[in-house]
């Protein structure tokens, strides 16, 4: 078994930075906290005899080395940034239980075939410029220079938020894995959902990703006097985002397996006694099947034409990101069920509706995740909570898994 009570210490130190009066965390890529979080987890990797450096994108990355150094490597990791006021487990459970895995085959002088890397990767939330999974889609050579041009709400771009960190934006190439050096990826992550309470369980294996297609609105209509306008002679561009709001949540909720959340919203100009002249709200829509949730996609679209048209209402819908949903490789699948025998631990096979790194991978090399159970399944939440004996369940799993793949 792993060192339970090394892993659960480190969890709350990490913890500690980006911490809010609310309990909650706030963590941004690029940010002063991150940059303090990078170099606490650095240094637990150093702890352990890892080759620490970071790549051209700002992923932090412990290599184990392997009898075979230059075999394909096995990656494993997760993320240390976090959502606004987010909980403690989101990421750093996957980065720490990597190190702790590495750690404890130290500590039972085990080298294994293929070299090991653990990874925290860059702006998996996407919650600073709204624009997610920087590091891995750095490392899978998909990141593009148009992509840096994203902006946070200051206006600040990736770029210059790269820049102030020391890195060139031009070089993002350099992060680029080629396909044959990478083994496979495995990600331990907590479930963020109610499945393995529901069903008694610590562990799951994932058999698949929900895609998250991002989407931002602008409506324009007319700002006017709140008192003198009659209802009849208005173009209020908040009544008609109310009107989508409504739409949304219909067309999402018809299919069964979709999900829609406007999770950002502001309107202008905001005065207590001002019709809204215009309103930009962000529409986060995801499925297992990518047709349907195209599907869902174009009907909403419709809708929003409709209802823009009927009000003289101006529309313009932007697309920030538009991820496929992820099939997990059976490979690492069968291996984590092996690793879950080995532990005597019953598990049970779910899909992620949370979007993850691995989904940036799919093309480079074999993806699977395994999850721990979520305490009612909150997450994104500062009352996100896996209990001690999951998350050391939950890397015990990993541990095995990870001997069982970084075998040649
Ligand atoms: O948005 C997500 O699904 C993940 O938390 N990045
Ligand atoms: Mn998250
Ligand atoms: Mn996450
Ligand atoms: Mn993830």
């Amino acid at each position: 078994m792993i060192d339970q009570e090394r892993l659960w210490q480190r969890i709350h130190q990490l913890a500690e930075i980006g911490k809010l009066e609310s309990g909650g965390i706030t963590r941004l890529s690029f940010s002063r906290e991150e940059r303090k979080a990078k170099d606490l987890v650095g240094s637990f990797m150093q702890e352990v005899g890892l080759h620490v450096y970071e790549d051209a994108v700002g992923n932090l990355i412990g290599r184990k080395q392997g009898k075979i150094p230059d075999a394909p490597v096995l990656l494993i990791g997760s993320h240390i940034d976090s959502v606004y006021n987010g909980g403690n487990f989101d990421g750093p459970l996957g980065v720490l239980g990597g190190i702790e895995v590495l750690q404890t085959m130290r500590d039972r002088e085990i080298v294994t075939d293929h070299p090991i890397e653990v990874i925290a990767f860059t702006d998996e939330e996407g919650a600073r410029f709204s624009f997610g999974m920087i590091g891995s889609r750095g490392l899978a050579g998909t990141l593009r220079q148009e992509h840096l041009q994203a902006q946070d709400k200051q206006g600040a771009t990736i770029a210059e938020a790269m820049r102030e960190n020391g890195f060139d934006p031009g070089a993002i190439g350099q992060a680029a894995r080629s396909k044959d050096s990478v083994k496979a990826y495995v990600e331990l992550h907590i479930e963020q959902g109610k499945i393995l309470e529901n069903t008694g369980l610590s562990v799951g294996v994932v058999s698949g990703i929900a895609g998250p297609l991002w989407l931002k609105f602008k409506l324009a209509g007319e700002a006017g006097h709140a008192g003198t306008t009659p209802m009849n002679l208005r173009r209020d561009a908040l009544a008609a985002a109310a009107q989508l709001f409504q739409a949304i949540e219909t067309e999402a909720g018809r299919t069964g397996s979709t999900v829609g959340t406007v999770g950002q919203l502001q309107l202008f100009p905001g005065g207590i006694n001002i019709i809204p002249g215009e309103v930009e709200f962000t529409l986060d829509l995801r499925d297992v099947n990518e047709s349907v949730r195209n599907q869902v996609e174009q009907a909403i679209r419709e809708q929003a034409e409709a209802i823009c048209n009927e009000r003289g209402i101006g529309l313009q819908i932007a697309e920030l990101q538009r991820v496929p949903p992820v099939h997990c490789s059976d490979m690492v699948q069968s291996a984590i069920r092996d690793a879950c025998a080995t532990l005597g631990l019953a598990t049970t096979t779910l899909s992620s509706g949370a979007g993850h790194d691995g989904m940036q991978l799919k093309d480079l090399c074999p993806v699977g995740m395994i999850f721990a159970r979520s305490k009612d399944g909150i997450s994104h939440n500062p009352a996100e909570w896996t209990s001690k004996e999951d998350c050391a369940a939950g890397v015990d799993v990993l541990y095995h898994t990870v001997l069982h793949l970084a075998k040649y």
